[in-house]
Parts: structure tokens; sequence; C-alpha cells
């Protein structure tokens, strides 16, 4: 039975990778940080399956300690400060977790578990301002934000810790990827959430920022498989998961309304608060490699997403006694 080490199992694609290793017969080893507010709503369903330790990637003993323990054979680092709106009001703390939080995993790894294989949660933020259109392993970066730069620094170590020390270490360039498990401030989600309390009469209106941003956005629950293929191959290598599609931010309001019968421009309103300072305008993300190497296709496409984001939203409302005030039920719920 193989070991994983996971960091971030509280975040989404925590649980969606824990579930698949599970599947797969690993034994699960995930890292939470200690919080006043113990979040595991997303993994409660396999909590009796895994096993979870106590660390934070601004603690470098934390991380050796753990490495030392459990000597896995897989590490997947997915913990960070993921929020880039975010990283402009927290830039230093998102520069520690996200950027220097990859430095001392590797550290961890060389001198606790220098066999384990390690990948790297590193992200198409990285392209930013885009130098060529579709994002492929070979397009230069040009980050926007603080996250963007942090994780560049996380991507490159990685890279220097492979060539400099043989260790067996991937990076995984990974686009938008969405779930009914993603964060509530992210804008996929934001929209599904308020489209089902628009439609159960809780809200009457959602206030986004930049509706013309084109994001290449897949499921959460696809592109975990690739990080755990990553870790498969002969050799360590870095790979862009994609779907090689893009959509507008108000693309995804027209589908998300269009589900339960609305009218986006009914709604939908423009608040300047949640424009950046500087904006990611374009991704667009070429997988082929992926695609050849990894045996890796997505198998949810934007639409489907759309809809299984705003379903979840409704029936988890609909099951607590909530009723359709605006609108109409998809199918499915009616
Ligand atoms: P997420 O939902 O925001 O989860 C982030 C996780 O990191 C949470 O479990 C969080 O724990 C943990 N964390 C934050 N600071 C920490 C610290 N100091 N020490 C230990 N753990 C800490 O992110 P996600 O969407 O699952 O993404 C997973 C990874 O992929 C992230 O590195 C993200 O940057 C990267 N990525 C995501 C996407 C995407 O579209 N989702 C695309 C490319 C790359 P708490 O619950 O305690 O906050
Ligand atoms: O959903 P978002 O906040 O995701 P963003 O910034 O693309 O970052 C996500 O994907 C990255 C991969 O490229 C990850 F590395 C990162 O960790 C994270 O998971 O925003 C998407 C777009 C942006 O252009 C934003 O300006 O939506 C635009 N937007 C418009 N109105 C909004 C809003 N974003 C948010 N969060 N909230 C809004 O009201």
């Amino acid at each position: 039975m193989k070991t994983a080490f996971i960091t971030g199992i509280s975040g989404q694609d925590g649980s969606y990778l824990a579930e698949h290793l599970l599947d797969l017969d690993y034994r699960v080893v995930a890292m939470m940080r200690r919080s006043a507010t113990q979040s595991v709503s997303r993994f409660a369903h396999i909590a009796d399956r895994i096993e979870i330790v106590h660390g934070d990637l601004l603690d470098q003993a934390s991380l050796m300690r753990l490495l030392t323990d459990c000597q896995p054979d897989e590490i997947y680092n997915l913990a960070a400060q993921s929020f880039v709106h975010a990283s402009f009001d927290e830039p230093i703390h998102t520069g520690e977790v996200t950027g220097l939080g990859v430095m001392r995993m590797l550290e961890a790894v060389r001198l606790c578990a220098p066999k384990a294989r390690f990948y790297q949660a590193s992200s198409s933020e990285m392209f930013g301002k885009v130098h060529e259109v579709p994002q492929s392993e070979n397009t230069p970066f040009h980050p926007r934000s603080p996250y963007g730069v942090a994780k560049v620094y996380g991507h490159w170590a990685t890279l220097n810790y492979r060539e400099s020390y043989d260790m067996y270490a991937c990076s995984g360039i990974l686009f938008n990827h969405e779930s009914p498990r993603r964060g509530l401030e992210f804008v996929t989600r934001k929209i599904s959430d308020h489209v089902a309390a628009i439609v159960c009469g809780e809200k009457d209106g959602l206030a986004l920022g930049n509706l013309d941003a084109q994001r290449d956005w897949g499921f959460a629950g696809d592109y975990i498989k690739a990080m755990h293929l990553m870790l498969q191959q002969d050799e360590p290598d870095d790979y862009v998961v994609a779907t090689n599609e893009t959509h507008t931010v108000r693309e995804f309001c027209e589908i998300a309304f269009g589900h339960v019968g609305l009218d986006y421009n009914d709604f939908v309103s423009i608040d300047p608060k949640y424009y950046r300072p500087a904006e990611v305008e374009l991704l667009l993300g070429d997988a082929t490699k992926a695609k050849e190497k990894l045996g890796w296709e997505p198998e949810v496409n934007f639409r489907g997403l759309v809809e299984m984001m705003v379903d979840y939203d409704l029936k988890r409302r609909i099951d607590q006694g909530a009723t359709c005030q605006r609108g109409s039920l998809p199918e499915a719920l009616a």
C-alpha cells in the first residue's frame, strides 16, 4: 500500500484528491493547520478513512517532523493562500505561504523524505499578462498579482530542487478548476450560490467585478487525476492541465441564470470593489502534453460544470425547506 501526504486537505482540491487516492487504495495522511474553527466540511465524508495531522507551511519544523514520521511515497503540496484578490491585501502573508511555503516543503522533503515523489500546485495565474495564446509549458510567465508572483517562486523552486538534488519533483500548471466545493469567494461559486439564493427568494441581486475576464474553467474532480498521473511517470516533468476552451465571466452568468429560467441582465450589477489593481484578462490552456504523455482528458465540459454547481447550491437549499420563488427549478430538481 502506498502512502500519500497531502497539504491543503481542507481545501477544494485536497478533498477530491484524497477521495481519488483512497479509491486507488492509498494510505492518506493529510495536513491541516491549527485554527479555532477547524474546517472539515469538505472532507467530513472520508474523515474516518484518512489520517489527519497538524502542521503549517509557515512552520519548517512541523513539516520536517511530519515527513519524518510519515515517510510518504508521494507528497501533494496543495496548501496555499489561493485567493488572488486577497493577495493584493495580504501580499507578504501570501508570499510567505504560497511562495516560501513551497521552499519549506522542498527542504523538508530533501532532508526528511528524499525518496518521496513531490507534486507542486502551480497555477495558470503565473502566465498573467499572457505572452501567447494558448499558454503551454513553454509560455513565459508574466504574473499580475502577489499570488502569481509567489506561485512563480514556488514553481521555479520545484524545478531547481529537481535539477539540484535529483528529486522527483513535478509542477502541475493547472488552469482554473471549480466544483460545488469551491470557496464562495471565487467568482464561479459566488455566481452559482447567488443564483440559487435568488431563485429561493433569499437575495435580489449579484454584484460582480470584471465580467469580460476570460478563463479556461474545468472541473476539479477531473484535474486532481492529472496530479496523480504526473507522479506515476518514469521521469518527473511539468504539465499544463486545462480544457483548451475559454469563456468570459459574463458567459458563466448567462448559463447559470439561464439554467433556472432567468436573465442575468435583470440581476447582475457591477461594483468596482471587485476589480483588481492588475487583471489577468485571458487564460486559455494548451494541455496537449498532458493528453499525450499522461493520457489525461477532462470529462466535464463548461456547461456541465456551471449546471452542476447551480444544481448543488439549489439542492442544498431545497433540502433545508426552501422553495422556488423566482424562475424555475432545473428538471433534475423539479
Ligand atoms: P483552497 O480551496 O483555497 O485550499 C487551500 C488550502 O491551503 C486549505 O486547505 C487551507 O487551509 C490551506 N492552507 C492555507 N494556508 C496554509 C498554511 N499556512 N499552512 C497549511 N495549510 C494552509 O485551494 P484549492 O482551490 O483547493 O487549490 C489547491 C492548490 O492549487 C492551491 O495551492 C492553489 O493555489 C492551486 N491552484 C488552484 C487552482 C484552482 O483553480 N482551484 C488553479 C491553479 C492552482 P485552511 O482551510 O486552514 O485555510
Ligand atoms: O474566481 P477568481 O477569483 O479566480 P482567479 O483570480 O482566476 O484565480 C483562481 O484561478 C487561478 C488559476 O488561474 C488559481 F491559481 C487561483 O488560486 C484561483 O483558484 O476570478 C476569476 C475572474 C477574475 O478575472 C476576476 O477579476 O473573475 C473576475 N471576477 C469578476 N467579478 C471576480 C468577480 N472574481 C471574484 N472572485 N469575485 C467577483 O465578484
